[in-house]
């Protein structure tokens, strides 16, 4: 029972996760004094993780961020918003005057709110004018949006957390649900426990394995081969849904006759899966009446994650598994607003919902909206403003929420680009790794602190309600953004979020019926019609396509961007664990640091018993591009031949590690993929380098 006295409660969504769970944010004499679950939830029906419920410390925390910094000498000064304005609006004025408006370019944060977002993205366009925009999809689920628009039509997930509880199989394939998703993780253990056969794919056994009925271990980066296995067995074994793809699809044949090559035995060559496992999982999708697909960043974090996808897409097609109640495709999108501030149209090629920026018509519509002429280019990806940034072509940065120095890969590229700039703005909670290369960093507000919407993984728009103010003098983002972007001469006419959440609905016929009193407290997954009806299910009747038709994609299996060799014989995966979360400047600062205080590199006995590494020793990683330290937990959970670790600890820099190798359609990062070496740092007494194998 509830005994403690609270001033009041809010009901808001959390800011960690895409689950987006709704919270009660129970404030005492100002600060959160607990948060609980909402009991009415879509999402979490009354539960959340220890993120959700206990991670709000931080919002306490001695290193907030209160007031505007401006650098002097190599540290920082404190100043007054009416400088920090000034020196921010004055600079960008001058480079945009001097270099043009390409020389400038922004991020916009998925941790933060829609509106937020679409400020920002306005602030490039309009106020800046340039496409120069984009956001932590990038490095995340880009190849999800890119695939799913192509098989599809649409970038979300096609239903909804609640098809899990009606499938009988659901395939998780690269995603690891009880630590990246909770909330969801616990919900696909209770359909495990009611009957659906759960079948995961990863290289390391995942906690859901556990309760499933077939786990398969696939080398790192050879999804591909897996899928075009599992497809070959259903075609090969008459188990496709003939009328369906006669009916609602194209392309088949092509695909069909490419499907021919991937026996199960071809398929266990390449990616070391036994063929009676192949066999056994296609059987086992296919011959269910409902069947779920899920996924998140072992299929997307590679060099050809967005084929990999469409090759999902095509397995749902052939076995008429999507576009109906306990068939949906769910990739789990990542941060809380990752899926809003892309379809917020925080990118460098599209407006909101994804409508291209060299559409003349789309075009048109913002110019008379915002009163001002827009670029048809299309900008920079993240990539490619660090390599432009390097080249000397871009001169200014404005990172709104996303720590790149800590979280984008080959951090030594991604820190000269930084130190390159003239002028870099960070607006953030706290100071951060890429904040160290600022000349300006504005405080900001976190989730607790601000009213907006976010949307979920699953489309849901849902209500972002402040419980608190935010700490000493920082102020909200949208209040930061809108202001600098009145200043420099375009002012965006909005008093409050709801007025910018009203435009988006007006200029955004997949939005038109948004309304903050039409998502109310239990949300609504776009497209939200001008009657406010909203679509839990995509794709009933018709693709969103033209031809309204899905498409099926005849790719090959191609080999990842790095494989191992005589020097970097291991492979490295990355990924993150349940207490911490991304750059973990929040988790960081909570009790959560008591549970799990660093990153540690998993390795499987065998190979620590070959590198003479104990659990615990203090153990180098080289790769090719960088070399880091850390300690080692030898654990059977990993394969013979990988290591994995995360890379939420500055200290750890593990980005040093990975290269540019990334997915050929939309640059998300082979994170996924590193060939390293580890050795002891401390030689162990009885080290023979030969003995080891290691020259
Ligand atoms: N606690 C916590 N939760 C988080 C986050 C966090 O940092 N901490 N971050 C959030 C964000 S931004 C995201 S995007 C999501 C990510 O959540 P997930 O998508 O679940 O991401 P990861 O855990 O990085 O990777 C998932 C799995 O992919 C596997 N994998 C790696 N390579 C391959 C491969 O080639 N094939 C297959 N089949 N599998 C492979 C890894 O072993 C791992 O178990 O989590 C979100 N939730
Ligand atoms: N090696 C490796 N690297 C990875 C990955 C991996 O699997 N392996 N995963 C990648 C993925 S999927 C992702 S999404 C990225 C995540 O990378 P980031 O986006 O850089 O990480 P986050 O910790 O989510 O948050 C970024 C920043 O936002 C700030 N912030 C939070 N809320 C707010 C707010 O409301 N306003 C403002 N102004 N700031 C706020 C935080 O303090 C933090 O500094 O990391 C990527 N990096
Ligand atoms: S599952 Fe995700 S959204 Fe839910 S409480 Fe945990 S971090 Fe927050
Ligand atoms: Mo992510």
């Amino acid at each position: 029972m509830e005994t403690e006295r609270f001033d009041r409660t809010v009901t808001t969504t959390c800011g960690y996760c895409g689950v987006g769970c709704r919270l009660e944010a129970h404030v005492r004499q100002g600060r959160i004094a607990s948060i609980s679950p909402a009991a009415d939830g879509p999402a979490n029906r009354g539960h959340t993780c220890l993120k959700g419920r206990f991670a709000h410390q931080f919002t306490r925390s001695r290193e907030r961020l209160t007031t505007p910094l401006i650098r002097e000498g190599d540290g920082f000064r404190p100043a007054s918003w009416e400088e920090a304005y000034a020196r921010v609006v004055s600079e960008l004025g001058r480079i945009r005057d001097q270099h043009g408006p390409d020389s400038i370019a922004g991020l916009a944060s998925s941790r933060a709110t829609n509106e937020d977002c679409y400020a920002m993205a306005r602030l490039m366009r309009a106020a800046i004018g340039t496409n120069n925009i984009d956001n932590c999809s990038r490095v995340c689920h880009s190849p999800t949006s890119f695939a799913l628009r192509k098989s599809f039509g649409l970038s979300g997930a096609t239903g909804s957390f609640d098809d899990i509880e009606l499938a009988d199989v659901a395939i998780l394939i690269g995603v690891n649900p009880t630590q990246g998703h909770p909330v969801v993780g616990a919900r696909i253990k209770q359909a495990a426990l009611r009957g659906c056969k759960l079948i995961t794919i990863d290289p390391r056994r995942i906690e859901l394995a556990d309760y499933g009925v077939l786990h398969l271990s696939p080398r790192p980066g050879t999804n591909a081969a897996v899928m075009l296995g599992l497809c070959h067995v259903v075609a090969r074994d008459g188990l496709t849904d003939a009328g369906f793809i006669a009916e609602r699809t194209e392309g088949y044949e092509t695909l069909a006759e490419l499907l021919v090559g991937y026996t199960p035995e071809v398929v266990q060559e390449i990616t070391g899966v036994p063929a009676q496992d192949i066999e056994q999982a296609a059987h086992i999708y296919a011959q269910a009446q409902t069947g779920c697909l899920l996924w998140g960043l072992g299929v997307t974090e590679h060099k050809y994650g967005s084929e990999v996808v469409q090759l999902l897409c095509n397995l749902a097609l052939m076995t008429g598994k999507v576009g109906k109640p306990g068939s949906a495709l769910l990739p789990l999108r990542g941060q809380n607003n990752v899926q809003g501030s892309s379809d917020m149209g925080a990118l460098p090629d599209t407006y909101t919902a994804y409508r291209p920026v060299s559409d003349e018509d789309t075009a048109r519509l913002f110019e008379q909206a915002w009163g001002v002429p827009l670029s048809r280019k299309k900008g920079y990806t993240i990539p490619q403003m660090f390599d432009a940034a390097l080249s000397g072509e871009l001169k200014a940065m404005y990172i709104f929420g996303e720590d790149v120095a800590q979280t984008d890969p080959d951090t030594a590229h991604v820190v000269a680009a930084l130190e390159k700039l003239d002028f870099l703005v960070c607006q953030d909670i706290f100071e951060t790794e890429t904040s160290r290369y600022a000349d300006v960093i504005l405080p900001a507000s976190s989730f607790l602190e601000k009213a907006g919407t976010f949307i979920n993984a699953e489309r849901r728009f849902q209500l972002v309600e402040p419980a608190i103010d935010p700490p000493g003098g920082a102020k909200t983002d949208f209040e930061i953004i809108t202001t600098v972007s009145r200043m420099l001469g375009h002012d965006m006419g909005f008093e409050t979020p709801w007025d910018c959440l009203d435009e988006i609905a007006s200029l955004t016929p997949q939005y038109a019926g948004v309304s903050r009193e039409r998502i109310g407290r239990h949300g609504a997954q776009w497209p939200v019609r001008a009657d406010g009806s909203d679509s839990p299910v995509l794709y009933d009747t018709f693709f969103d396509n033209p031809e309204q038709r899905g498409k099926f994609a005849a790719l090959p299996y191609k080999a990842p961007g790095d494989a191992a060799d005589d020097e970097f014989p291991l492979i490295l995966v990355t990924g993150r664990v349940l207490q911490h979360y991304n750059a973990g400047t929040m988790t960081r600062r909570t009790s959560n640091v008591e549970l799990v205080d660093s990153d540690l590199l998993e390795i499987h006995p065998q190979d620590a018993e070959r590198l003479w590494v104990s659990d615990g020793d203090l153990v180098s990683v080289r790769s090719r591009v960088g070399r880091i330290e850390l300690e080692a937990r030898v654990t059977e959970r990993i394969q013979p031949g990988h290591v994995f670790t995360t890379f939420h600890f500055p200290e750890t820099r593990t980005n040093l590690l990975v290269g540019q190798s990334a997915d050929v359609n939309t640059s998300c990062p082979e994170y996924k993929v590193v060939a390293v070496d580890v050795r002891p740092v401390a030689e162990h007494p009885a080290y023979v380098p030969q003995l080891a194998g290691v020259s």
